[in-house]
């Protein structure tokens, strides 16, 4: 056997096992050391001591190559895994794309604010609307020409779909089912919930079964409000419209009435906002005076459920505007129909 080889091989051993398969052979017990020291009896007692020590020597030569090799093995080892296994931290992590609030949002939460500092409370109303909230009782019967000014996507709602009135009562018996048109339904259920004095603002959806165009779409917000109490004047929906106009434009924010007709306000106006960056006046909504007819139909209502009349002798008055109208205007954006693409190109420029 030759040491220098065996120390070599261990040297260069380059795995674990081939470093186990080297111990075997040497040291082994059939390995060539093991059996070289066994069968050193068979020599005569001088050459016995000369072998028996130079095979101790290169026992422990082998032993310490052996170990020595063995713990390089396990540090390459060691060393591989870890780089395997490395989490580089100065990679860039991944990006999450941040949502933002849609134009409508944004500007329906301004609205909204606007109206929370004058003392106005924020209520919502169902999109599902029975025939007789969306129009009869807002005075606008059957046959009345003012329906037809809001085409309506009617629905044919089946079991177990049912309409819900203001007190949690079923309500399909009281007309049709429609996409509401406007907001003012609220205006009823609200009023056969509660007792006045109150100030509420309702934003929500409507739907109008409209061929769309650059002002007009089948789908739209709006923002209605509705202030009951004793001895309410014209004079307080013009200061708050006014107050709405300054919120929105600054101090140089101003509004403009003009009288039009409406069935559930008397008398009933349009009213425009003064625009200074383009120096000319925009429509925004209608608004009035509640006309006594809705009065009677929620303590009609209220009557028949078991509620007491509280309506009579009260006085309000109610405003509804386009939520898209006011965005298009503010922000020179060219047709309303870009509001519900879902193009982000547009929507983000406004986040
Ligand atoms: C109404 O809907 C009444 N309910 C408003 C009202 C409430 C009057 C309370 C009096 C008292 P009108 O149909 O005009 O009215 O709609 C109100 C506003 O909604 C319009 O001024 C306009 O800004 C917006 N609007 C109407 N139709 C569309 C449409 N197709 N697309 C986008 N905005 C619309």
């Amino acid at each position: 056997m030759d040491l220098n080889q065996a120390l070599e091989q261990i040297g260069k051993a380059p795995t674990l096992e081939h470093l186990q398969a080297l111990k075997v052979q040497y040291l082994g017990k059939n390995g060539q050391i093991t059996q070289a020291l066994k069968s050193l009896g068979q020599l005569p007692p001088e050459a016995r001591r000369e072998r028996g020590q130079e095979l101790n020597t290169w026992k422990k030569a082998l032993e310490e190559a052996l170990q020595t090799r063995e713990k390089e093995l396990r540090q390459e080892a060691l060393k591989a895994q870890l780089e395997r296994e490395t989490l580089d931290v100065s990679l860039p992590g991944y990006a999450f794309p941040a949502g933002g609030l849609h134009l409508t949002s944004l500007i329906l939460g301004e609205l909204v604010n606007l109206f929370r500092r004058l003392g106005f409370s924020v209520v919502e109303g169902p999109e599902v609307e029975s025939e007789f909230f969306n129009f009869d009782a807002l005075n606008m019967p059957e046959w009345h020409p003012a329906r037809d000014m809001q085409d309506t996507f009617w629905v044919d709602l089946k079991p177990p779909f049912t309409l819900q009135g203001p007190l949690g009562e079923t309500v399909n018996d009281l007309g049709g089912a429609v996409l509401r048109t406007h907001t003012s339904g609220m205006q009823i259920r609200y009023m056969i919930q509660h007792t006045p004095p109150f100030r509420i603002v309702v934003p929500g959806r409507v739907f109008r079964y409209e061929q769309t165009d650059a002002s007009h779409e089948a789908m739209f917000y709006q923002l209605e409000g509705l202030v009951v109490g004793p001895n309410i004047t014209m004079a307080d929906l013009k200061g708050a419209i006014h107050e709405l106009a300054r919120g929105l434009f600054g101090k140089e924010g101003k509004a403009r009435f003009q009288p039009t007709y409406f069935p559930f306000v008397e008398p009933g106006a349009q009213f425009a906002m003064w625009w200074p960056e383009r120096g000319k006046w925009l429509e925004l909504g209608g608004a009035g005076m509640v006309h006594p007819y809705l009065f009677r139909a929620v303590d009609d209502y209220r009557a028949r459920q078991g509620l007491p009349r509280v309506y009579e002798g009260m006085t309000g008055w109610a405003f509804g505007m386009g939520v898209e109208r006011l965005a298009i205007l503010r922000y020179g954006i060219p047709d309303i129909r870009y509001f519900y693409q879902n193009r982000l190109s547009f929507l983000r420029q406004f986040r």
